[in-house]
């Protein structure tokens, strides 16, 4: 097994590339990073100087890749199994690139900063960064629950790296914005936790739940 993932089971971004990795059945060797623990921030930054995860590491290629659609990119160009998350050229590649980008910079990001200001000692949070983070999911909402009408997945060819952003995105973003009106949200993201790939990643984060920040 020449592939080491670098990640946390309660990182979102991190999520995103477990579901890849469980719906291909591409082997690795998870690497658990606390971040609190010296030795682990330390092996993070060995391999990948951002400090950021998730990270794999390509023994094989010696190659260390970051970020989570890139780390999906290398799976589907090097893995045989990995091709249907990002079939290329034409239009589907176009589409899952589109709510990839959608997924991640307007749920996922935005859920970030909400959480990042629940973490800080009332008197230290930006009431604004909050709102806006919330307005920008909300938008987002619109946008993805209008597409989802009569869809399945994100894109129609069926499950892709898109929805492999979109499963931990939702996931916590509904912890800051509930779905409310957005109904075909609410039923995708059902769909979503219902997939084995998502629900094993969902399943292996619950032990660290408890350290969640949800008001
Ligand atoms: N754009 C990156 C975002 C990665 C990211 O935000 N990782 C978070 C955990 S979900 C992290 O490493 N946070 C710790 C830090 O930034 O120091 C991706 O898609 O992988």
């Amino acid at each position: 097994m020449t592939l080491t993932l670098y990640y946390h089971p309660l990182s979102s971004f991190c999520q995103k590339v477990m579901v890849a990795l469980y719906e291909t059945g591409i082997p690795f060797t998870p690497r658990f990073i606390d971040f609190v623990k010296e030795e682990d921030r330390d092996a993070l930054l060995k391999v990948w100087p951002m400090g950021q995860f998730p990270v794999i590491r390509d023994e094989a290629k010696a190659r260390t890749v970051p970020e989570s659609s890139l780390i999906i990119e290398y799976l589907t160009l090097n893995f045989p199994e990995g091709a249907s998350l990002l079939p290329r050229g034409g239009e589907t590649e176009f589409e899952i690139r589109y709510w990839d980008r959608l997924f991640d910079l307007h749920v996922n990001q935005q859920m970030q900063i909400a959480m990042a200001e629940r973490r800080k000692p009332e008197e230290e949070r930006d009431a604004a960064a909050s709102k806006r983070a919330a307005g920008q999911i909300e938008a987002a909402y619109g946008l993805i629950d209008a597409h989802m009408a009569g869809r399945e997945w994100a894109v129609d060819d069926g499950f892709s790296m898109a929805d492999c952003a979109a499963a931990p995105a939702l996931n916590y973003a509904k912890l800051i914005v509930p779905f409310g009106k957005h109904g075909n949200v609410a039923a995708y993201h059902d769909r979503l936790t219902k997939r084995p790939s998502f629900a094993r990643a969902l399943k292996e984060s619950e032990p660290w739940l408890q350290y969640l920040a949800t008001e």
